[in-house]
């Protein structure tokens, strides 16, 4: 009996959870950004355990927010704009370092975004590469333009490392599980609009609000 991040990966699953976290007024839905990121989960377990490290600091984080959402506030966390009005006004963020609210909504919920950034990059990469095209060169590059400022040394040492253990591009479009390599490529195409359309939303927010840089 596994957890549901154990489950077989799919693209279009992942694609349905980020189509459905905007809400008409381009609010973005915690509970869906949640579950977007659980489908990513599943595919980075499904590549092995050396992205265990990864994928546990993922859950972690996944966790805390669920906790969050679940929880007697739980009607404060409906939507990320929601979360970060509730938190702010009540002082549950740790705004420059860390003191009483070192796992507040705001500031696990910026990590995530930050790595929506590298999923983003990845992604593109993925979508115009040809076919000899290497994963594992993909990911870095998309990782050195993006999360890894925010990785002190060892981490991104391990990252790296972790990247060279990626399966070819064959074997990750397989892993998919959407078909030929021409609709995974349609796929990414309709996902990333969606993905960077949340991105620019929690952007443009956390800017507004001053807390790209939470402790
Ligand atoms: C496919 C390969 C996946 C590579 C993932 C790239 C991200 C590497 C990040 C490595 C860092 C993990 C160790 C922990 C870092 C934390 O210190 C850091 C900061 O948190 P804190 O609490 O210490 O301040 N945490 C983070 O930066 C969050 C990292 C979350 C990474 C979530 C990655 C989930 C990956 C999903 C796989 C997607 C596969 C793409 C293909 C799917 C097609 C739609």
């Amino acid at each position: 009996a596994g957890t549901e991040e154990d489950q077989k990966f799919c693209l279009q699953e992942v694609l349905d959870t980020f189509k459905l976290c905007l809400s008409e007024n381009k609010e973005v839905y915690l509970e869906h950004y949640v579950a977007g990121w659980r489908g990513l989960i599943k595919f980075l377990n499904s590549l092995g355990s050396v992205f265990g490290f990864i994928s546990k600091d993922a859950v972690n984080k996944i966790h805390i927010l669920v906790t969050l959402l679940n929880g007697e506030s739980g009607s404060q966390y409906v939507t990320v704009q929601s979360m970060v009005t509730y938190e702010l006004e009540n002082d549950l963020v740790d705004l420059t370092k860390r003191g009483s609210h070192p796992e507040s909504g705001c500031r696990t919920l910026l990590r995530l975004h930050r790595a929506l950034r590298w999923l983003e990059l990845f992604l593109e990469r993925l979508r115009t590469s040809s076919e000899e095209g290497k994963t594992s060169v993909m990911c870095s590059e998309a990782y050195n333009e993006s999360l890894s400022q925010f990785h002190p040394w060892v981490v991104r040492k391990a990252a790296g490392m972790a990247f060279c253990m990626l399966p070819g591009r064959p074997a990750f479009f397989e892993v998919m599980n959407v078909g030929p390599a021409e609709q995974v490529v349609a796929k990414l195409g309709e996902a990333l609009p969606l993905i960077s359309e949340v991105y620019q939303i929690t952007e443009e927010l956390y800017t507004r609000q001053s807390l790209m840089d939470l402790p």
